[in-house]
């Protein structure tokens, strides 16, 4: 690593002091132009400290025209400019600046600041995005009420939007536009928004729980007007949910989504202006899953909740991004929960944690859901900021209940309406409104790493008493070597008692034991319902017993955990005999009745149908044995679908005919229907005329796509032909396009590699596009461990070679690439020092950019 690398900075939270200044309010004028847009930020500033003379306003590729402080023009010598900055000294305690600035929007292929791609004017701010639009103080403590006059050419960009309300239009004398917008909420920078261009709209109207009216308005891509309609009625499920539960309603006149095709994230919630990836508002039953259903309704959701935990009440720095993330992600899931199937749901946020979250614990990035030092901040949005962030809510939910933890949400709002802040005045607000000590709970903000619970029963048959010791322990992370005990409650019951309801215990030391007095020796508890606190739960409970409790839990999530515990086992049996692991018939039995009587949540059916993936085996070892699990999984897959080959196609005869539309009931059929296809796909003598029939017949993109899967994973030679007209039928929506793509990347055969290659040349393929380059790549890496594990390095040569075309381009989606490159020690020696030869070459290429940088010099450290 060359010394220049090594001495890239790191800021930490230690290090935050208050501003010095405050901009009180902020008017920019936008002309824009692809090539060309000049951009005046006036800001009228207030010196805050009087002891500081030098104001240093941030900058990046910006191209600096001119500054006027109190109306006087500077010269060059009256400030100090570089590349990261604009310095001046100041005399007045208040005084106004303008500044010009010049952009080439059409160049900013990074998409961060205002970019221009496909027609369109967007801009993205979040984290520090707006410092690429003009010299600023761009820290979220910093709120000033913004104002905005866009101009441009009419016909080309008819749509000219930004936060707040329209105050004025009119048509200057040279032909273009000019839209005035005043945003009358105090806001930090990073939720400015802007968006120029042409747009099918759909709106609608929805009516406050106090009877105020607000518009709604969705701008999506020309001849898709259609499709947003879904999401129209999400927003407005939203928008009366949040009443309902957190008794919060919105507080403008008018409420805006843009759908834009090109953006590196997920939607951005902007003061009343949110942007989307157009994937996650676009749907119709014929070009999106379920699942894309799902995504779109919690999205929506998602970015709407922002509007009071995010801006009304906004992060003080970027360490305290899960104040909002956490707490808006929570929101979201509760939401969903209320909208769908409650058990499915939370199974699916656990998953995310167990893998993705327990393997980031594990990884050089580990850190604490309140990280305490970051180089670049793009890094920080993560699933331990996010989803472990809201777990970490979820048992202040749990420890307070329902009433106490909106007590708490309601003393936040009282206090810090208009604020910036921390996530202790957030727990502090909980623990005021609820007369409760949090301070050990504290610890879950600062401390990083996966708890280990682990579980012992002993059964006094003399006094028919129960004890059950329970430990926990945290092993180091590579940010942090020492940990303390943790506060953790554990939702449980006992199988076989009369206490059968529900319990909580709240554990808050190293070791702790419950008694229960009076129980049969049968009596079985079942330890963390609900998965009421994010550990790793260690137990020695039999398959026997795993098979009871997945029968007779009351607790859906306990049923299917029981389950997961059982192929965890059965795995790590497979993997030590390095041979076939002939499944217990309890599991055929079990299976067999839920084929035949499934329960009433089909989708909680299909879930416990399911064998848990590659990743959620991965993440249970250290070295991880890829090939092993691949073998024993596609094993054990063999062995369900020969021995219950008749009670898959009774169940998939009985589930088969759904109604398209994305409603609760039809959602579990699919899941049911397609996972019985899956298993049927490995019976050669009937996959056939199964796969074909479903795959023609399909009337929803959900049911066509499980076809495809399902011929994919069960070698079907007809598979081929499927996708060719498959992507010839798509050709016109590159949306469905990236399922094609994904589907091609994570092709187990090694001619993934050559139809890796065509897809970049695919005309539709662009390094340009996040949704593009995630498709392939993300499926490839993801979806496809055998050829990316290979043990010849093709696979890692392969991301490393994309992760370093694509740092040039956009370094914001290299970095969330590299990601499966940095876990190296996890794997045997060989797949260790190809790893590390890759990382090698990413870490000493110059100019690669801080984002990546970041992750691989921790990696290497
Ligand atoms: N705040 C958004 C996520 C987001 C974060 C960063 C972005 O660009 C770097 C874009 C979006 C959310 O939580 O939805
Ligand atoms: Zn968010």
């Amino acid at each position: 690593m060359s010394a220049e690398a090594l001495s890239r900075p790191f800021k930490r939270l230690a290090d935050y002091l208050p501003p010095a200044f405050s901009i009180e309010s902020t008017d920019l004028t936008f002309e824009l132009d692809p090539v060309n847009t000049v951009v005046t930020a006036e800001l009228q500033i207030r010196r805050l400290d009087s002891k500081v003379v030098e104001l240093c306003l941030q900058g990046q590729q910006l191209e600096l025209l001119s500054v006027q402080y109190k109306g006087h023009l500077l010269s060059a010598d009256d400030y100090q400019l570089d590349d990261k900055s604009l310095r001046l000294t100041v005399q007045d305690d208040r005084f106004s600046l303008v500044i010009k600035t010049r952009l080439q929007p059409q160049a900013n292929t990074a998409l961060e600041g205002l970019y221009y791609a496909n027609n369109t004017f967007c801009t993205q701010c979040e984290a520090e995005g707006f410092q690429r639009i003009t010299y600023y103080l761009d820290r979220p403590d910093v709120l000033s009420l913004f104002s905005s006059s866009l101009i441009a050419d009419p016909q080309q960009y008819p749509f000219l939007l930004s936060n707040g309300n329209k105050v004025e239009q009119r048509e200057l004398t040279d032909g273009r536009r000019l839209v005035r917008w005043q945003d009358p909420f105090p806001k930090p920078c990073y939720l400015f928004a802007l968006v120029a261009g042409d747009f099918d709209t759909l709106s609608s109207e929805y009516q406050t729980a106090s009877g105020r009216t607000v518009q709604l308005e969705f701008y999506v891509e020309k001849g898709q007007g259609s499709k947003a309609s879904f999401a129209l009625e999400s927003l407005k499920r939203a928008m009366r949910w949040d009443e309902e539960r957190f008794g919060l309603e919105y507080d403008l006149e008018r409420y805006m989504v843009v759908a834009v095709d090109f953006f590196n994230m997920g939607a951005m919630e902007n003061k009343g202006l949110n942007v989307f990836n157009s994937k996650y508002v676009l749907v119709s039953e014929a070009s999106a899953t379920d699942k894309d259903f799902f995504n779109v309704e919690s999205i929506i959701g998602h970015e709407y909740f922002h509007n009071w935990t995010g801006n009304r009440v906004t992060c003080r720095d970027w360490f305290q991004l899960s104040l909002k993330e956490g707490l808006t992600v929570f929101r979201d899931q509760e939401f969903s929960r209320d909208m769908g199937s409650a058990t499915v749901n939370r199974i699916d946020a656990v998953q995310v944690i167990r893998t993705a979250q327990f393997a980031e614990d594990a990884s050089p990035m580990a850190h604490p859901i309140r990280p305490e030092q970051v180089m670049e901040m793009n890094n920080f949005y993560t699933v331990t900021v996010y989803d472990k962030g809201a777990e970490v809510i979820r048992m202040l939910h749990t420890l307070l209940g329902e009433a106490g933890f909106q007590a708490g949400m309601r003393l936040y709002f009282q206090r810090h309406d208009g604020q910036a802040v921390t996530c202790d005045d957030f727990v502090q607000a909980m623990q005021d409104a609820n007369q409760q000590d949090l301070t050990a709970f504290r610890r879950w903000y600062q401390q990083s790493g996966t708890p280990v619970l682990s579980v012992k029963r002993s059964y006094d048959a003399d006094r028919r008493q129960l004890t059950l010791t329970l430990q926990q322990k945290t092993p180091p992370t590579a940010d942090q070597a020492q940990k303390q005990p943790l506060v953790l409650p554990i939702r449980y019951q006992l199988l076989g008692s009369k206490r059968s309801s529900s319990e909580l215990f709240v554990m808050t030391s190293a070791q702790a034991s419950l008694t229960f007095d009076n129980v049969e020796a049968t009596a079985l508890p079942v330890v963390l319902e609900d998965f009421s606190a994010p550990v790793r739960l260690q137990h020695d409970y039999s398959d026997a017993e795993l098979l009871r409790i997945a029968t007779e839990a009351s607790n859906g999530f306990a049923r299917w955990d029981a389950l997961q515990s059982c192929w965890l086992g059965w795995l790590q049996q497979a993997v030590a005999k390095g041979e076939s692991y002939e499944l217990p018939e309890g599991l055929f039995d079990f299976y067999q009745q839920l084929l035949h009587q499934p329960l009433t949540d089909l989708a909680l059916t299909a879930e416990l149908l399911k064998v848990p993936d590659y990743a959620v085996f991965a993440e249970n070892f250290s070295p991880i044995p890829v090939d092993a699990i691949l073998d024993a999984i596609t094993d054990f897959r063999r062995q369900l679908s020969q021995r219950l080959a008749g009670a898959w196609l009774h169940c998939y005869q009985q589930q088969r005919q759904t109604t398209p539309d994305y409603h609760e009931t039809n959602v579990g059929q699919r899941a049911l229907k397609n996972r019985c296809l899956e298993f049927l796909a490995l019976l050669p003598e009937c996959n056939k005329t199964v796969l074909e029939q479903q795959y023609r017949n399909a009337n929803t993109m959900t049911d066509q796509l499980a076809a495809l899967k399902a011929a994919q994973q069960g070698g079907y030679p007809g598979f081929h032909t499927l996708m060719e007209d498959f992507g010839k039928a798509w050709q016109h929506d590159v949306l469905v396009l990236d399922k094609w793509f994904g589907l091609h990347a994570s092709n187990p055969d090694p001619a993934v590699f050559a139809q890796i290659e065509a897809l970049c040349q695919h005309d539709k393929f662009s390094w340009q596009n996040p949704n593009r380059v995630r498709a392939v790549f993300h499926a490839f890496t993801m979806l496809n461990p055998g050829q990316f594990h290979r043990l010849d390095g093709r696979g890692y040569a392969l991301l490393t070679d994309t992760v370093i075309q694509l740092d040039g381009i956009n370094p914001q989606v290299a970095a969330r690439l590299v990601t499966p490159l940095l876990s190296w020690k996890r794997f045997d020696t060989e797949r260790q020092s190809l790893l590390r030869a890759a990382l090698e070459r990413l870490a000493d290429r110059a100019g690669i950019s801080d984002d990546v940088f970041e992750k691989v010099s921790k990696a290497l450290a």
